[in-house]
């Protein structure tokens, strides 16, 4: 298959472009390294050394004698090429994960906002848009957030994959109905991927497009079989309090004996997935497409559930660090459960990578290894929410 891979930079994208090169597919990268400008605009790198796009992809080469192609392009702005770009390459499949994915980020003042809305929106509607202007029947596989649903909206009912059955009372008795799963981001970030899922519910029914949405949790580890063959394509870690995501950062922290930083009680339920797991869910999703004129298909692409003050306990026992509890930056309930399904991957053969602890120390050693790097300036997260003005408890469910 031919595969387009928008994002394929980042850290999601680059294992998956491995991945899918490894497994023999025709991998293009499309990416305007905007990630990589982000990292000198936060004076902060990826705590794992990452190299330059085109020695990444000469190394590829040399090691797997795959060639995966690169297109430096902005999805939101340069729609015109976009267009050339998918009429030249003619790809079966495009795997969206180009756009700007930290909450924190998202947060931290209004020129962030807009640009993560401008960028994140206009990215996805401008591919929609170009690949019916191109004509040609393109799988889209994009890489969506379980961020989409809120938090502990459904008490202890297991969060459905996408869509919810609901009875509607009319004059004329009851009627079943199917709908999108009521939305309920918890930043400007996470709004944007539920306006996101609006854009593909109209280009489904508009035109047919063929479009899977894969609701991920957060992605823990590094390093995938691809991405360990050579120290050159080792994949980035973020650490920092903006780009940062929780396990990974407590790895880190252990790692250079830097107290655990807790948000809160540490009462927030998360999802979680390795990012084995990402790049497979990927193969899997690019194997399993709905067919025309079918409504888009949504996966929760995770494994397991965490309460973040668990997953602070067990590596502070596995390590001997301290857990620090430090005032919410954020704007999210204290507390919630979390009950996930994800049948659709597992009965499509995914076999999950659980947080064992071996896998815990195989990122514990990544993060051991390159502790020399870290700017501790930059673990504590400084994008404070709060606008000041107090919400109901109630809206964050
Ligand atoms: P990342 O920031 O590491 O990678 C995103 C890539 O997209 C970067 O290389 C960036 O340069 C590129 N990009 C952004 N805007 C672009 C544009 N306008 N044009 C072209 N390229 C653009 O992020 P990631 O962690 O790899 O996440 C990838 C996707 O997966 C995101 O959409 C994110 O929302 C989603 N996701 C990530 C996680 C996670 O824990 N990392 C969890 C759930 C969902
Ligand atoms: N948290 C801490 N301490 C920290 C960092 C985070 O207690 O040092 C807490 C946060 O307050 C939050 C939880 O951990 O309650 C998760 O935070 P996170 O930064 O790990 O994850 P989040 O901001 O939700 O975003 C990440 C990715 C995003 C993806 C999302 C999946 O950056 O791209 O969409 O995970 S999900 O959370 O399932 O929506």
């Amino acid at each position: 298959m031919k595969v387009l891979v928008i994002g394929g930079d980042g850290f999601c994208g680059w294992p998956t472009s491995l991945h899918l090169s490894s497994i023999g597919h025709e991998v293009t990268i499309l990416d305007n390294l905007s990630r990589r400008e982000i990292d000198i605009e936060l004076e902060v790198e990826s705590l794992t050394p990452i190299r330059p796009i085109g020695e990444r992809l000469r190394v590829w080469k040399e090691v797997s004698t795959n060639e995966i192609g690169f297109v430096r392009l902005d999805l939101a702005e340069e729609y015109d090429r976009l267009v050339e770009v998918l009429g030249d390459l003619q790809p079966d499949a495009v795997v969206h994960f180009g756009e700007q994915r930290a909450a924190p980020y998202s947060m931290r003042s209004s020129a962030a906002k807009r640009y993560t809305v401008d960028n994140n929106v206009r990215g996805t509607h401008n591919l929609l848009c170009a690949i019916v202007e191109s004509g040609l029947d393109i799988a889209v596989v994009h890489l969506g957030t379980m961020g989409v649903y809120g938090y502990g909206w459904s008490g202890s009912a297991p969060i459905p994959e996408g869509y919810l059955s609901v009875k509607v009372s009319t004059p004329e008795g009851e009627l079943d109905r199917e709908i999108l799963h009521p939305a309920n981001p918890g930043s400007v970030y996470h709004m944007t991927k539920t306006l996101d899922q609006l854009l593909f519910a109209f280009y489904a029914k508009n035109d047919a497009l063929r479009i899977t949405d894969l609701h991920q949790g957060i992605v823990w580890g590094t390093q995938t079989p691809q991405t360990i063959l050579d120290d050159r394509l080792i994949n980035r870690f973020d650490y920092d309090g903006d780009y940062g995501t929780v396990l990974n950062r407590f790895l880190m922290q252990a790692a250079i004996g830097h107290p655990l930083t807790v948000h809160g009680t540490g009462g927030q339920t998360r999802a979680f997935i390795h990012i084995r797991d990402t790049v497979r869910c990927i193969e899997i999703a690019l194997n399993n497409p709905p067919a025309r004129g079918e409504k888009v298909s949504v996966f929760n692409q995770v494994t397991e559930t965490y309460r973040v003050s668990e997953l602070a306990e067990l590596i502070a026992r596995l390590t001997g660090v301290e857990v620090a509890h430090l005032p919410n930056p954020r704007v999210e309930a204290a507390e919630n459960d979390l009950v996930v399904s994800n049948d659709r991957f597992l009965s499509l053969g995914l076999s999950p990578t659980t947080l064992s602890e071996g896998l815990l120390e195989e990122s514990r050693d990544v993060a051991q290894k390159y502790k020399d790097r870290v700017d501790v300036s930059k673990i504590i997260a400084r994008s404070v929410w709060r606008s000041g003005m107090e919400t109901s408890p109630d809206l964050m469910k």
